[in-house]
């Protein structure tokens, strides 16, 4: 499978890691939209958002927990968002679950 994020989470494409482990890779996002911009995913291959079932979505909650660690380790106290784009509309370009991670300015709501 051609999957830039496979490829990242195998080491095969460069990136700079922010944390790893079995399951997951937090890395720092190419194209950053905020003073601090990662990525968190799943080593695993799944799509996005919408291949999440009950057998295979614990991975998310491991996800969420590490980003609530990382942020305390980054010092990220005035807080930050967790942004999720599922598909086209969603604005999805990387066809493999990745969860944004963006802090170190006040963010605009609503998105565009
Ligand atoms: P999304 O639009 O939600 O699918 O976000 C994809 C993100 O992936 C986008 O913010 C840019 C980032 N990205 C794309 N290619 C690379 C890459 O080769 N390395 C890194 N570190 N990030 C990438």
């Amino acid at each position: 499978m051609d999957c830039l994020f496979c490829k990242i989470a195998g080491g095969e494409i460069p990136s700079k890691k922010l944390y790893e482990d079995d399951s997951i890779l937090a890395f720092y996002d190419v194209d950053p939209q905020a003073p601090v911009h990662f990525l968190v995913i799943p080593k695993a291959h799944i799509a996005s958002c919408d291949e999440l079932t009950e057998e295979n979505s614990a991975i998310v909650a491991h996800i969420f927990a590490t980003i609530a660690k990382l942020a305390g380790e980054l010092g990220l106290k005035d807080g930050y968002r967790i942004v999720n784009n599922c598909g086209k509309d969603g604005g999805q370009t990387v066809g493999h679950l990745h969860f944004h991670v963006l802090a170190g300015r006040s963010l605009a709501w609503p998105p565009g």
